[in-house]
């Protein structure tokens, strides 16, 4: 390590420190606005703080006066490197085995052998490190007050010491990659600091330029899963490989003050100033899923300094208009209002929800949800960049819970249910870009495990695109490591981007290929049983465990039902690709055969929709996964307008698991009811996610609910809650899954009045929707790509203007909207009538419709 000591001064130009003050008197005004997210104390702990980030940098802002500290992310730092494709050779010779058992129903047996077929776990999102700001305060702060701004994308924090007023203001910029960090005095000379690094790996530290601090080092070139206890080292930080460990570089400088400024590698200390602006940014050796991050990486020192010297180049005033602008030219295309709570807006966000926990009606608590999910997709998953997991961006922890991972078993997929209906299209392309690599992985695991084709993905997987089952060789319990059928789930975002983009270039040249090889290991994967149907074996159903009745307990069975839901959801993606882009004829004859010979959805003796392939108990009847209602939400095999008596043993099926269960198990069950147009039972489990806990650990017994800074609580923090909850809601406000455009499907009595703008539909459509009493006052549809926009709704509407609007008849016309093949379909979702009217209303791409209630 180096101690240089260096000290110096300058002024900063006039211009600067007005912009600062201006920005000051513009904070009260702020305060009221429901956007805002603030409190009367610093955080406390980690789910009290602020999270900030550009979809790569990420901060968590604690907001403390004396001794802050802003713990900092980076998303492509990962422990490990690119993955052993083939971790455990020779294990498909069990396959054979493993299917004899099965369909003798030896369960025990079964299970043991699958087991047997397991690879490496995944690496770990590991934390970038601390700034620690310590600021010599000669008294008690008063006024306190932090505030997330999510309108704009910036942490303040407030107080007063002594009669001199100090604000803090941080915020993440894409365009510029910095995070600013603007600290003020409203009296001259008032501002002593020191700011200083704290890092959770080994590193080392520079003073560079003498008013800069750089902290280099590297990632550990393995980290064990939290929850793996058996290795006497689970954290590894030696390759002599020179392969796995990435490379990191994270440097603070300070931009500009009025006061001195020393540095050491201490910390750089600015005294006696009014004001100082830091620069921190930090960049990473990844040079891609299958590169050695260390030996083939990318000079992480040359990116970070290149990203500092292009800001130093700007004013912290064009800094942060650009900020703004960037942040905003996503956030500002989707408005909900659900009424007002003026009470409400005068409390800080922690008393705000234990009131709201109380029963209390807070109508812009709920829009202020549903916007912070939006809120954290734009600051955690950028185009071109590394996709949001299980933490987001935001983690502290070197073995975090589940690694940090991707978990494709629900929780990933979660992370981007909200992106396309949302307006956040864009923000969907870095999971989109992923599934790339996972494929190319995948497809050595399908060969290598399954001999197989195509690709596919077991339940976990990483910034290297793992995809083999985990489990360490046999050490993983099959109810979660065995799970194949990850691929399948992951096509489903490929097809979803292009029913609600209408990216023809895009289906052809980038998700069709993909999907088509994902169908081709799901054509492979499937084995007749003795009945001629289309099975899987091994199959589970994560991570329940059944019992039969001879009292076996098991996880490893035959067609669960969320197999043969993926399946028949995939092939049906890809018979519908495939004929949008006029290819592989052959191909779709095939997968339409063999759709209708998959194992059938069944009705068990309690009118549930079967999970397991009989109908056996469940040793947990609340699981937290519902994994067999995928057909219902995220899939659309099962919907009240086309297959009610399925929607029916669905709704059963929920009634028996209930409305407990973790945070992210919570929000899907609010797109679960959402998709069976029970408003009211959505709303009541929003409410229920939105419980205040102040729980750590990961105790699941207890149930989800959301921390002080919102963020859900599995617990632990999981991002997917907050993601599941802000889709939910959309779910509720607009539907376009089954054949048409279905508005408010879900609205609950809370809801009497509201507004929403810019909501996405399938088939390129943005609607914006008002609603008073329950009764929609006014829709207006922009068409992107023109065609038959069929409406359903429960309010009569007319045109305002010429349209061509008239009562729906027979199949839509509309391609995104064609109705698959499905042997449950009894009735048609445009059906008018019990206070239900559905409209055509033919569109031009380019053109806006506006409707009107006809009562
Ligand atoms: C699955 C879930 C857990 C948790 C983990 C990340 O294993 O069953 O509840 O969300 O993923």
């Amino acid at each position: 390590m180096m101690n240089l000591r260096n000290s110096f001064s300058y002024f900063l130009n006039r211009k600067t420190v007005g912009g600062g003050l201006l920005w000051l008197t513009l904070l009260p005004a702020i305060a009221q606005k429901p956007s805002a997210i603030w409190y009367r104390q610093p955080a406390r702990n980690w789910n009290e703080a602020l999270p900030v980030g550009n979809g790569r940098l990420g901060a968590m802002v604690f907001g403390r006066p004396a001794d802050e500290l802003i713990q900092l992310n980076e998303s492509s730092l990962w422990s490990g490197g690119p993955v052993d494709r083939n971790p455990n050779p020779g294990v498909a010779k069990y396959l054979p085995e493993i299917r004899e058992a099965l369909f003798r129903e030896d369960y025990n047996e079964a299970a043991k052998l699958t087991q047997k077929m397991q690879g490496l776990y995944t690496e770990a999102y590991q934390p970038l490190g601390d700034l620690l700001l310590k600021q010599a305060l000669t008294g008690q702060p008063t006024e306190y007050r932090r505030e997330l701004n999510i309108e704009n994308a910036s942490a303040t924090t407030r107080f007063r010491v002594d009669g001199v007023t100090y604000t803090r203001e941080i915020f993440v910029s894409a365009p510029d990659q910095v995070m600013v960090l603007r600290l003020t005095a409203d009296k001259k000379g008032a501002l002593n600091m020191t700011a200083a690094t704290r890092n959770p790996h080994p590193v080392t530290k520079l003073v560079m330029g003498r008013d800069e601090l750089v902290v280099r080092g590297k990632a550990p070139a393995h980290a064990d899963p939290n929850y793996v206890d058996y290795n006497p080292k689970p954290v590894i930080y030696d390759d002599p490989a020179g392969c796995r460990g990435m490379r990191f570089d994270w440097r603070v400088k300070v931009r500009s003050t009025d006061g001195m400024v020393s540095a050491d590698t201490a910390g750089i200390r600015i005294q006696n100033a009014s004001e100082a602006v830091l620069l921190l940014t930090a960049a990473t050796s990844f040079n891609g899923f299958d590169k050695c991050p260390d030996r083939e990486g990318r000079d992480e020192k040359q990116l970070a300094d290149g990203y500092l010297k292009k800001a130093l180049a700007k004013s912290v005033d064009g800094l942060r208009r650009d900020h703004v602008a960037d942040y905003q030219r996503y956030f500002n295309r989707v408005k909900l209002t659900l009424g007002t709570s003026p009470s409400a807006l005068n409390l800080p966000m922690d008393e705000r929800l234990q009131r709201y926990a109380e029963e209390a009606a807070d109508p812009e608590l709920e829009s202020l949800y549903f916007q912070f999910g939006r809120y954290l997709l734009i600051s955690s998953s950028r185009p071109g960049g590394v996709p949001a997991n299980l933490q987001g961006l935001w983690n502290p922890m070197v073995r975090p819970p589940w690694s940090s991972n991707y978990t494709t078993n629900i929780n990933t997929e979660m992370n981007y249910w909200p992106a396309e209906m949302v307006n956040l299209s864009e923000l969907h392309t870095p999971l989109l870009d992923w599934i790339q690599y996972m494929a190319v992985t995948g497809r050595e695991t399908t060969k290598n495990f399954y001999n197989a084709r195509g690709w596919t993905v077991h339940h976990n997987s990483d910034l290297w695109g793992t995809s083999n089952p985990v489990g360490d060789k046999g050490k993983g319990s099959p109810s979660w490591a065995n799970w194949a059928v990850g691929g399948a789930w992951l096509s489903q975002h490929l097809f979803d981007h292009y029913q609600f983009t209408g990216d023809k270039k895009y289906l052809r040249d980038y998700a069709y290929p993909l999907l088509k090889d994902a169908a081709l290991f799901c054509l492979d994967w499937l084995v007749e049983d003795k009945q001629g149907r289309l099975v899987t074996a091994p199959s589970t159903s994560p991570e329940n465990v059944f019992v039969t009745d001879q009292g076996v307990k098991q996880s490893v069975s035959v067609a669960t039902t969320m197999d043969m839901g993926l399946i028949w959801d995939l092939f049906t993606n890809v018979i519908q690709a495939s004929e949008q882009l006029g290819v592989d004829a052959e191909l779709r004859k095939e997968l339409s055969e063999k759709k209708k010979k998959l194992f059938p959805l069944q009705v068990g003796k309690n009118g549930n929709l079967q999970e397991w392939y009989k109908d056996w108990q469940d040793e947990d009847p609340q699981h937290r996964h519902v994994s067999h209602l995928y057909v219902l939400h995220p899939g659309r095999e099962i919907s009240p307008l086309t297959t009610p008596k399925l929607a029916d043993a669905a709704r059963k099926t929920l009634e028996i698991r209930g409305d407990g269960g973790t945070g992210w198990s919570k929000s899907w069950k609010i797109n679960f009811w959402a998709r069976l147009h029970d408003g009211n039972h959505a709303y009541k489990l929003l409410r229920e996610l939105l419980k205040l806990t102040g729980m750590e650990g990961t105790d699941y017994a207890k149930g989800g609910g959301t921390y002080p800074n919102l963020f859900c609580a599995h617990p632990p923090f999981q991002i997917d809650g907050n993601f599941g909850g802000t889709s939910g809601m959309g779910e509720m406000l607009l539907q376009s899954h089954d054949g048409l455009l279905n508005l408010l499907p879900a609205r609950p009595d809370a809801w009497a009045i509201g507004e929403v703008k810019g909501l996405k539909a399938r088939g390129g459509y943005e609607l914006d929707m008002d609603w008073q009493s329950g009764k929609l006052t006014r829709v207006v549809v922009r068409s992107t790509l023109g065609g038959n926009c069929r409406l359903r709704v429960t309010t009569p509407l007319k045109s305002s203007g010429k349209t061509g609007l008239k009562t729906a008849t027979g199949n839509n016309p509309n391609p995104f909207y064609e109705l698959p093949e499905n042997q449950y379909q009894t009735t048609s979702p445009e059906t008018s009538g019990n206070g239900v009217w559905a409209y055509d209303l033919p569109t031009e791409a380019g053109k806006e419709y506006i409707l009107l209630s006809a009562n």
